[in-house]
């Protein structure tokens, strides 16, 4: 019997999924993911980063913020050609979401602001879902986003909330719940998660999840991100994160939040394709394809077209797709 959708998790309950013998948990994770989802598709997301570096906040792990002295090459606002030609290229590789980022603490209503929401109608009309990570929204600017077609909004709870102020000291974790609360009154869906390697512990990691299990409503997506360390942050050089800490989030997200899209996002890269097959095995269905995240380096596109061969898994068609069928 499929499990009910709970919101009302206690952090012991967290802690003894999170810390359940490793292949027990990932059995569990499997069996809920199968329940739930067709466990031989992943979706294809691609990102596209629109706006890039000179951003004011201080996020430790971001190559992109002005502070940090990192190889990154700044940019403002791409033109709309541009995007829609990788919108383009993103839909012909098989990619059903395309999400456009940028460097920005928060959206401002001024003419950049209108540039992606006329950017937002083209790229769906190619047919893809779109995703925005654009910083902190008000309702109303969540609202404009949302009758411009976004289908989606990321904004990361990143860490626990005990946890923010070593990695983010700009702004602090309400700002953060704040937005996803705007985010919520709209007809957006929501994407939520966060990183780890951070040097969090695992009461860090156990409280961010319940953080995010416990909303009234699950965000649809949960990206959880390994670090990808850049020279010239303050994590630069942070030790990687293990194999089994991804497994053991991407499976205790798996089960508290069955419904969601689980993301193994960033830090693929550093990841073996057992590593990677483990994650799939414990409820990951959704990966960022294309050789680039935003400013990093992501496996080849070619190399995970292999990857998906091996393991026989398909690209999962595009909601918009299955709309219309
Ligand atoms: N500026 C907006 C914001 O912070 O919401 C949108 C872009 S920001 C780059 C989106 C997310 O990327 C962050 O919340 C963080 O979770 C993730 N991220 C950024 N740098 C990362 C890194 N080096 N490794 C892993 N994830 C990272
Ligand atoms: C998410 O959770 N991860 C993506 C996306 N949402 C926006 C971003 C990862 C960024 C990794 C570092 C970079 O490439 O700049
Ligand atoms: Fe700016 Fe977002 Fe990077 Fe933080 S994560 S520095 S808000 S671009």
């Amino acid at each position: 019997m499929r499990p009910e959708i709970r919101n009302n998790y206690s952090t012991q309950e967290v802690a003894d999924i999170y810390h359940s013998p490793l292949l027990s948990l990932v059995y569990q994770a499997a069996t809920v993911h199968r329940q739930f989802h067709n466990a031989n598709e992943v979706q294809k997301c691609t990102l596209l980063s629109v706006k890039t570096g000179g951003c004011p906040e201080d996020c430790a792990y971001c190559p992109q913020a002005a502070r940090y002295h990192t190889d990154v090459k700044n940019h403002g606002l791409l033109p709309k050609e541009t995007v829609l030609d990788a919108a383009q290229k993103a839909k012909a590789s098989g990619s059903s979401r395309f999400c456009m980022g940028a460097a920005w603490r928060e959206v401002r209503d001024n003419r950049d602001f209108d540039k992606v929401l006329d950017m937002v109608h083209d790229i769906n009309d190619l047919g893809l879902e779109v995703c925005c990570t654009l910083g902190m929204v008000t309702e109303e600017q969540a609202q404009k986003l949302s009758d411009a077609g976004v289908y989606a909004y990321n904004h990361n709870i990143d860490t626990s909330e005990e946890n923010y102020s070593n990695i983010i000291s700009t702004r602090n974790f309400d700002d953060r719940l704040r937005t996803l609360e705007n985010v919520r009154k709209t007809k957006m869906t929501v994407c939520s998660g966060g990183i780890v390697g951070l040097g969090e512990t695992d009461e860090d990691r156990i409280h961010m999840l319940q953080t995010l299990a416990n909303m009234e409503k699950h965000p649809e997506s949960v990206p959880i991100n390994a670090l990808v360390a850049v020279e010239g942050t303050p994590l630069e050089n942070q030790k990687p994160v293990d194999t089994w800490t991804m497994v053991r989030m991407i499976a205790s997200a798996r089960i508290l939040m069955p419904e969601s899209m689980v993301r193994l996002s960033a830090g693929r890269l550093s990841m073996s394709e057992e590593a990677q097959a483990m994650c799939f095995m414990a409820g990951a269905n959704s990966i960022f394809t294309g050789e680039k995240l935003l400013t990093t380096p992501n496996p080849e596109y070619d190399d995970d077209m292999k990857m998906f061969d091996t393991l026989g898994l398909v690209a999962m068609p595009s909601s918009k797709e299955a709309a219309s069928v």
